[in-house]
């Protein structure tokens, strides 16, 4: 059993690289920081192969990493996709937002998602077996002021993951998509606020997040069901974190 993790460096995707191993399977984790990928080779084993990858790079050029593969970790074995590489860059609202983070994310959130997903679903699909799980949020679903592109990223996830069941209807290729909410222990906060490591914490201040080994179980549960189970998606928040009511704004009167 051989699975790949995108965005495996750091966060989830260290912790579902980590819950993968322990259920027998081999990973490719796959990120830009070799350097952290080749720390977690050292702590996880040779069951890890550290392939250092730039989601937002072309079509192309991430078939070519792809090929250097070596055989017992090629991509024709690949039997999970985890698409879980994926950030969000700032808070602010739309008319004042930087367009480079905006675009950044796209690149990162969407095409990384599509193109990896396009490379590997003909192999699962010849072999009439696989699961794509994707990292979608519940941004994609509940907005929020500053979660403008990041949120709109993550309805694209959800969307596409949906769509790939219909098209994938009767190959036995499975996917879902998974949404969590607030969740602490990872960089996510700390890229969102470009480094400010203090900002980042007070958001998870006295608020018991959700934690990457959450997501990893969860990840692990999917992988877990039977072939004939397919788990369309899953959201998931810590107890903490609820909804508020509709905002109103004071308004000059008709
Ligand atoms: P982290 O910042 O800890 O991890 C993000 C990972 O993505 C890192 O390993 C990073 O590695 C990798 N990555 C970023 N850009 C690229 C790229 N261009 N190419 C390859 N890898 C890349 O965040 P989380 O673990 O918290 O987030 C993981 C996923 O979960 C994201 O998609 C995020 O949107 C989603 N999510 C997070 C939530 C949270 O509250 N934390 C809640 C809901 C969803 P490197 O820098 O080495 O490339
Ligand atoms: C991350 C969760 O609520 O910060 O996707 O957007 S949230």
């Amino acid at each position: 059993m051989l699975a790949l993790v995108t965005g495996a460096s750091s966060g989830f995707g260290y912790a579902i690289s980590q819950a993968l191993i322990q259920q027998g399977y081999r990973v490719i984790g796959a990120a830009r920081r070799l350097d952290k990928l080749q720390q977690m080779q050292a702590e996880l084993g040779t069951a890890f192969f550290p392939l250092c990858l730039d989601v937002t790079a072309s079509h192309q050029q991430l078939a070519t990493a792809l090929n250097t593969l070596p055989p017992e970790f090629s991509l024709s074995h690949v039997s999970v996709l985890v698409n879980n590489a994926g950030l969000a860059l700032g808070l602010d609202a739309a008319d004042t937002a930087n367009l480079d983070e905006w675009q950044t994310m796209l690149d990162t959130n969407i095409k990384g998602l599509m193109n990896m997903s396009r490379l590997v679903l003909p192999h699962m699909v010849e072999k009439k077996t696989g699961i794509i799980i994707n990292l979608g949020s519940i941004a994609g679903t509940y907005p929020y002021p500053g979660g403008n592109v990041y949120g709109a990223t993550k309805a694209f996830v959800a969307q596409f993951s949906l769509n790939l069941r219909a098209d994938l209807a009767g190959t036995g290729v499975r996917v879902t998509n998974i949404e969590p909410g607030l969740c602490g222990g990872t960089e996510f906060s700390v890229v969102r606020f470009h480094g400010n490591a203090d900002k980042a914490q007070q958001l998870y201040q006295n608020t018991a997040p959700l934690l990457p080994e959450d997501i990893a179980n969860t990840v692990a549960w999917i992988v877990s069901q039977p072939a004939h189970v397919n788990i369309n998606r899953i959201e998931l928040m810590p107890t903490s974190q609820s909804f508020n009511p509709l905002k109103v704004t004071p308004t000059a009167s008709h």
